[in-house]
């Protein structure tokens, strides 16, 4: 099935750009659960939440994260959904462990942008293989869409993550990580990738691949989008000069350590059963920090 859906193209897509869009991959059921867990995590949303806009700010503009540690909706489609899989076959990897989960909803009206970014700078992982899912729940015309600099995975260079919200540093000045350049104001300069999607599509993109996205000013409805990280063979565990985003404490892992543990649960080779009873994942003692 996956194999179907996820071609050589596409894995050979996936390896130049950093990036792919993969069409039609997430059918009818899927997309009403994620949806539902979305809708309740709005109402109700988790101890990771921000409301991204500043006071002033028109519009909503939400994230969260870890979902899956409260909601039932979300770990299905981190243990059962063909996510993993996904993941596992444009990464070329013998396994996938699932890291976590995060919203970004935007409703109609909301100017702001997600600022440019890398991913793997906020985490505490080393290692290639970091997979990232972008599944829109609304259909997305390209210009509220994600977009990515295609090839950036590849230029070699770590930028300092900033908060989203104010755009403070996330590490004190250092050496190994650079300010990112003001992309926006030289776009022309960059090759971006946006896709037009419909619900279903789901974009897959590297974890170094600098990305951002527009606000949604123009469009009808909300703009909600799920966003899942998976990891394989090669990813370890690694310490950063500063606060990582988000903060997993209590796995016990070391520097170099594989990321291979009940806290982040395989999921690749598909065995849900033994996942779901090895974890941790619903520990009530698991902790996560802002
Ligand atoms: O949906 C967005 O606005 C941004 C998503 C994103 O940056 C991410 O998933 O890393």
């Amino acid at each position: 099935m996956v194999r179907e859906l996820v071609g050589p193209r596409d894995i050979e897509s996936y390896e130049r750009n950093g990036v792919v869009c993969l069409r039609g991959v997430f059918g009818r059921e899927w997309l009403e659960l994620v949806a539902s867990g979305i809708e309740k995590d709005i109402a109700d949303p988790g101890p990771l939440h921000t409301v991204q806009q500043t006071a002033n700010d028109p519009g909503f503009f939400l994230t969260d994260f870890c979902m899956s540690q409260r909601l039932e909706e979300f770990r299905r489609f981190a243990l059962e959904s063909p996510a993993g899989e996904i993941a596992a076959r444009l990464m070329r990897s013998a396994r996938v462990n699932f890291f976590y989960d995060g919203i970004w909803v935007k409703d109609r009206g909301t100017p702001k942008r997600t600022r440019w970014h890398q991913d793997q700078p906020y985490y505490s992982v080393n290692g290639q293989h970091m997979c990232i899912l972008w599944l829109p729940l609304d259909p997305v015309p390209k210009d509220v869409s994600l977009e990515l600099i295609a090839g950036s995975q590849r230029w070699g260079r770590w930028f300092q993550p900033e908060l989203t919200r104010s755009g403070q540093d996330l590490y004190p000045e250092n050496a190994a990580f650079e300010r990112m350049p003001d992309i926006q104001a030289e776009r022309e300069r960059y090759d971006i990738a946006s896709f037009e999607m419909a619900p279903g599509d789901v974009i897959a993109f590297q974890g170094m691949v600098v990305h951002g996205a527009p606000g949604n000013p123009g469009m009808a409805h909300r703009r909600r989008a799920l966003s899942t990280i998976w990891l394989g063979d090669d990813a370890v565990f690694a310490e950063r000069p500063g606060p990582v985003r988000p903060r997993f404490d209590g796995h016990g892992l070391k520097p170099g350590d594989a990321m291979d543990s009940p806290y982040f649960p395989r999921v690749w080779p598909k065995r849900v059963a033994e996942a779901a009873r090895d974890l941790r994942f619903h520990d009530p003692n698991f902790r996560i920090g802002a």
